[in-house]
This record gives C-alpha cells, sequence and structure tokens, in this order.
C-alpha cells in the first residue's frame, strides 16, 4: 500500500521484534574470520559498529564443513564458531542492535581444497559451474561436482537444523536461509543446474523441495517469525541458468505463504555479475505473490530506497557496499548527509582497513 508517511526511517514489526527503522544491512561476505572459520574480536567490532541499523543480516555462514566455499568465511557447525559469534551478538546487543545470521552452503561453488578429505563439492547433478573458486592457493578451475544421492538429502537438512539451533545458542534474534546466488539451495531450483530425476528433481514441486525441508526444520527451532529466505530470481552469478524463471520464482513464493515467514528478502536484479540479467521478468511480480515483510536488495540509494517504501514496493530495504562504508548509515540517510566511499580493494579479506575504520558522521564515535 502507498503510503507518503512511511518511510525508510519509519519502525516497523518483524516477528517479534520493532526495528527502529526499515534500513537493513545485507549479508556481505567479507572474509575475515580467524583460524577454524570462528569469528574473532574484530568481527564483533564490526558488526557493533552496525548496530544502528533496522536489522542486521550477517556474512554467509556454513552450516557445515562441506558447505564451505571460500577462505576464512565464519561457520555455524562447530563450539569454537558459536562461541565466537556470541562476541559478536554481544557487541551488537549492547549497542541496542538486532542480528539474524544467515546459513549457508556453497554446493558446487567450492574446490577439492576447501573441502574434507580433499572430496569433491557436492551438487544436485555433476555439473560443473563456468568460473573458478576462490581458494587458500588462489584462484582454481571449478570441478565437476558429486550428485548427491537421495538419501543424503536428509542428513544436510540435519546440518541446516543443527546449525539453526546453534545460532539460537550463539544469541542472535533470527536466521535467513540463504537460497540465492547460485549457491547448493538454489542449484536444486534452476533446471540448468538440477537434472534430478528423484523427488528432488524435474517439476517445479521437485525442484523446490529441498528448500521447503530446510526452511521447515530451520522453523521447526527457530519459529517461523523469526526466519526469512533470500532468493535472487534473475542473478545468474554462479553460472545459474533456468529455463523459466518466473514460472520457477512465483512457485516457490507462493509455497513460502503457508510458512508464515517473517520477510522474503529479494536480489532484485545481477549482483557480482558483468552479465545482464539472465531473464528479463519483472521481479517485484513476486512481491505480490508474498503474503508477508518484502525485503528489496539491489543497488538501492537512499532515494530510491525513500520511494521503493513510500509507493509500497517494499517494506525494507537492504545495503550492502553502502553499509560497508558507513557505520552510522541510518543517520546519515536521516540527515541526508554525504556518505563515505567503498573501497572495493578491501572488500575480501585483510585486516582492520576498509572493515572497522570507516569513520563516522560524529568523529567522537568508533
Ligand atoms: C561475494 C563473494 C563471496 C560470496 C553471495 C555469499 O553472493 C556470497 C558471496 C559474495 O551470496
Amino acid at each position: 500500500m502507498s503510503d507518503q508517511n512511511v518511510d525508510l526511517l519509519s519502525p516497523v514489526d518483524l516477528g517479534p521484534y520493532r526495528l527502529p527503522n526499515r534500513i537493513v544491512m545485507a549479508p556481505l561476505t567479507r572474509n575475515r574470520a580467524g583460524p577454524g572459520n570462528v569469528p574473532q574480536t574484530m568481527n564483533a567490532e564490526y558488526y557493533a559498529q552496525r548496530a544502528s541499523a533496522g536489522l542486521i543480516i550477517s556474512e554467509a555462514s556454513q552450516i557445515s564443513p562441506q558447505g564451505v566455499g571460500y577462505p576464512l568465511t565464519p561457520g555455524i557447525h562447530s563450539d569454537a564458531q558459536v562461541e565466537g559469534w556470541k562476541q559478536v551478538t554481544q557487541a551488537v546487543h549492547d549497542k541496542g542492535g538486532r542480528m539474524f545470521l544467515q546459513l549457508w552452503h556453497v554446493g558446487r561453488i567450492s574446490h577439492p581444497s576447501l573441502q574434507p578429505g580433499d572430496a569433491l563439492p557436492v551438487a544436485p547433478s555433476a555439473i560443473k559451474p563456468q568460473g573458478d573458486a576462490f581458494t587458500y592457493q588462489g584462484l582454481q578451475p571449478f570441478v565437476t561436482p558429486r550428485a548427491l544421492e537421495t538419501n543424503e538429502i536428509p542428513g544436510i537438512v540435519a546440518d541446516y537444523r543443527l546449525a539453526a539451533e546453534n545460532a539460537l545458542r550463539a544469541g542472535f534474534d533470527g536466521v535467513e536461509v540463504h537460497a540465492a546466488n547460485g549457491y547448493l539451495l538454489d542449484q536444486f531450483l534452476r533446471d540448468g543446474s538440477n537434472h534430478r530425476t528423484d523427488r528432488y528433481g524435474g517439476s517445479l514441486e521437485n525442484r523446490a523441495r529441498f528448500l521447503l525441508e530446510v526452511l521447515q526444520a530451520v522453523c521447526d527451532v527457530w519459529g517461523s517469525q523469526r526466519v526469512g529466505v533470500r532468493l535472487s530470481p534473475v542473478n545468474p552469478f554462479n553460472d545459474m541458468v533456468d529455463s523459466d524463471p518466473e514460472a520457477l520464482f512465483s512457485h516457490v513464493v507462493g509455497q513460502l505463504n503457508p510458512l508464515g515467514l517473517a520477510y522474503l528478502h529479494v536480489v532484485e536484479g545481477a549482483i557480482h555479475s558483468p552479465q545482464a540479467s539472465s531473464a528479463d521478468f519483472d521481479v517485484h511480480k513476486l512481491r505480490d505473490i508474498f503474503e508477508g515483510l518484502y525485503m528489496a536488495n539491489g543497488g538501492y540509494d537512499r532515494q530510491r530506497g525513500m520511494r521503493a517504501i513510500q509507493e509500497g514496493r517494499a517494506d525494507l530495504v537492504s545495503f550492502g557496499q553502502l553499509f560497508i562504508a558507513n557505520p552510522d548509515l541510518p543517520e546519515r540517510f536521516a540527515r541526508n548527509a554525504s556518505l563515505n566511499t567503498p573501497d572495493e580493494t578491501t572488500f575480501y579479506g585483510g585486516d582492520e582497513k576498509g572493515y572497522t575504520d570507516y569513520p563516522f558522521l560524529d568523529a567522537s564515535r568508533t
């Protein structure tokens, strides 16, 4: 519904939480976890600096050792990782913020050198993606993954459930299931990467089954009003192809409604990708299908974000690069102040530089 009086700075109720604004920190891979993929003090400082966001969504975090696809991304499967995350959630809560953890399994977007026992990465089907994996030894070509057996799928659903329980123990306020950007759940959704002939392949119903099973398991742990899901219907990143993305994602979003999730998070364009979007359907149609809160993402700035909320095209907007560079983004939006420029060379990996050293408007804050 269109309402000129509601904008990015208006509060909104998300599940049991009252968010002070609709400015969400998007999940952002920064490759700065410590040894063992354990979150460390520097990560706590970074997130706490951004606690004025209506909601923080953590960087994508592996549900299992098999789910790893990049160096130094955090996990949520070991006790040490849970302890590391406790520092982060405590620091965010001390500053008055709210934080969801993003649950991640990369599927075929990995490399044997990142897998337990140098195993092949797993996927719905043995189809090699185009491109290179980011490994500790630099870029290496993707390999042909191993197709999961039907009887292995319940084990991965169980990994999601355990990871969701770990997130609860670690003090998060909710979780987001990462079903976007060409990772395992997205690989199951699309017929370019899913050639299965069992109950997880073929029809739209079958291709959506794994995602729905994962969401049900995670909702069992958290209650559906503290669970969100992220989709990227027109993003070709990580070699995603589908013969009919409009039919696929209309089906998927329709199937989400009975779950009663807290929100649907949509990457509306093509991110990390030089190609244009792989499909030409209007993703905003998904907002009309979904019955809960709609979180928009994809190159929004203050003006576009304000307009999307005012015109009722989104309930929340998540910001990635702007939050990297502006820890106090809500205050800057409120004052229509100038913004710091993100430094792309420090996005992935490194130390405090380009991570916790972006200045606040009010120089007395850190
Ligand atoms: C950039 C680099 C590595 C991973 C995503 C988790 O696209 C990611 C990611 C982004 O969702």
